[in-house]
């Protein structure tokens, strides 16, 4: 287990050559569903992704979870190439449609596929990093009013059951939820996400059932693996006012940051929903679902925090020609939208490159949420990579995010924040949602005709870094 304090301050040389402090975790991330493949394999049930993903119009290209990048087969292999990269850990989900299908009885060949990827990992000198849930529902539970039921909060405990108890003897740290803003908002309440719904009362709804979830499953992970660090994923953003002296962009900002941020924070380490929003949340009935107990359920005491960083937002109260309604809007928060900063340089995504965010997002949690030792558990970017005919992938500009964003998450760890260790998504080019096979954010190329794997020269880059755990 390399979850140590951290106990040495890091070095910052002239020249701005920067080092990581000693037991930093360094690792990159996948998520089930977007790498896996064979979705009909092992007794493996539909999930709302594959049910969503044969929608039509509702992934580019009408892609779906099949091949992706055939990690189910080839996962063996591809922990030789973690070993290569140099990876002290290696963040994946499992497919809970794989491990107890249609939320039924546990299905042992699904069981044994993560018990022999825990296992190899091991053997690989690689930490096992394990999320229970990134988004794939068995359909049968959505086909009962999926997360927007109370009752899908137990059958996730039953499912963490199953997998607490067969892999909490070697599993080196868990996460319960990846991103639940992401799962109940754009799932429920824009419709871009599975299961497609567009019924805002649904997601704030299946936003408290997430975090209900998160907390039952940490009591079951503590029963079986009482000795391993445990928490929670979030995708944060730093919100700010367009205008800072504008009193309605400030508080546009404050709103943004609530609905997206705190909404989750506040609960788990809290044990409340911010009162400032209450406004905005009132329509939507979230007094209705919040039972007694609920809160102390979700704000068991956790171990880490992760935070998935992508970029940052700039928000006005001022909506006007320019400027896109965006997140909030979604479950009813008026008079704000998002305004673009045209002079930073975008992603593939199209989301600006905001490396100071991150330091930002850093400090901010540590200073309002002081005590939780943080990991970055996804950061990365998509660009339209290129196999050329020598066989490289000379992705400079994936190199430039990663070499930008480690010295942010240097910033912050230089001004006290208690950041333990960093994971690149993703390590494969995988099945990014509703963009299918069209955005590539791995640091190894995925050919998915014959499934080659090609390393980018930022899986280099990272390599290096990751040996000598400093930046020149
Ligand atoms: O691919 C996703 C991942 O599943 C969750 N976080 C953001 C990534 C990039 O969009």
């Amino acid at each position: 287990m390399s979850l140590q304090p951290n106990e040495a301050s890091t070095e910052t040389k002239p020249g701005g050559a920067i080092s990581f402090p000693p037991g930093f975790v360094w690792g990159a991330a996948t998520a089930a569903f977007q790498v896996e493949g064979a979705t009909a394999a092992d007794g493996r049930s539909e999930s709302i992704w594959d049910r969503f993903a044969a929608t039509p119009g509702a992934v580019v290209n009408g892609d779906t979870g099949d091949p992706a990048a055939d990690h189910y087969r080839r996962y063996e292999s591809d922990i030789g190439l973690m070993r290569e990269l140099g990876l002290g850990a290696y963040r994946f989900s499992i497919a809970w449609p794989r491990v107890r299908p249609d939320a039924g009885a546990p299905n042992a060949l699904g069981i044994e596929f993560y018990d022999r990827l825990v296992d190899r990992l091991l053997d690989a000198g690689i930490e096992p990093w394990a999320t229970l849930y990134h988004w794939d529902l068995p359909q049968a539970l959505e086909d009962k009013g999926g997360w927007a039921e109370r009752s899908t909060a137990y059958r996730f405990a039953e499912y963490a059951e199953t997998i607490a108890s067969r892999l909490g003897d070697r599993v080196a740290a868990w996460t319960t939820l990846n991103e639940p803003w992401c799962a109940a908002m754009l799932g429920y309440a824009n419709g871009l996400h599975a299961p497609g719904r567009t019924d805002p009362e649904a997601a704030v709804a299946a936003a408290h059932h997430l975090m209900l979830g998160h907390g039952l499953a940490m009591d079951v992970i503590r029963r079986h693996a009482p000795d391993t660090p445990a928490g929670i994923t979030l995708n944060l953003y730093p919100v700010v006012a367009s205008d800072p002296s504008s009193a309605a962009d400030a508080d546009a900002a404050r709103r943004v940051d609530g609905l997206q941020n705190r909404l989750f924070l506040d609960p788990l380490l809290n044990g409340t929903y911010p009162e400032d929003i209450a406004d905005d949340l009132e329509p939507f009935g979230l007094d209705h679902v919040v039972r007694d107990g609920d809160l102390a359920a979700i704000a068991a005491p956790i171990d880490l925090l992760g935070i998935n960083y992508y970029r940052g937002y700039e928000v006005t109260g001022t909506p006007r020609p320019g400027t896109e309604p965006g997140g909030p809007e979604w479950i009813g928060a008026r008079n704000l939208a998002f305004v673009s900063d045209n002079r930073l340089p975008r992603t593939d995504s199209g989301w600006q490159v905001q490396p100071d965010g991150l330091t930002t997002t850093l400090l901010q949690i540590h200073r309002d949420y002081p005590g939780v030792p943080l990991y970055i558990t996804e950061n990365g970017a998509s660009y339209p990579d290129v196999l050329s005919e020598q066989g490289e992938v000379n992705d400079h500009d994936r190199i430039a995010f990663l070499d930008s964003h480690l010295r942010a998450a240097h910033d912050a760890i230089a001004a006290g924040v208690d950041l333990r260790g960093y994971f690149y998504w993703s390590l494969l080019d995988n099945f990014e949602w509703a963009e299918g096979y069209a955005k590539r954010f791995g640091l190894i190329h995925v050919d998915y005709q014959t499934q080659r794997r090609t390393p980018k020269q930022s899986a280099n880059w990272l390599s290096r870094v990751i040996s000598l755990n400093s930046i020149g």
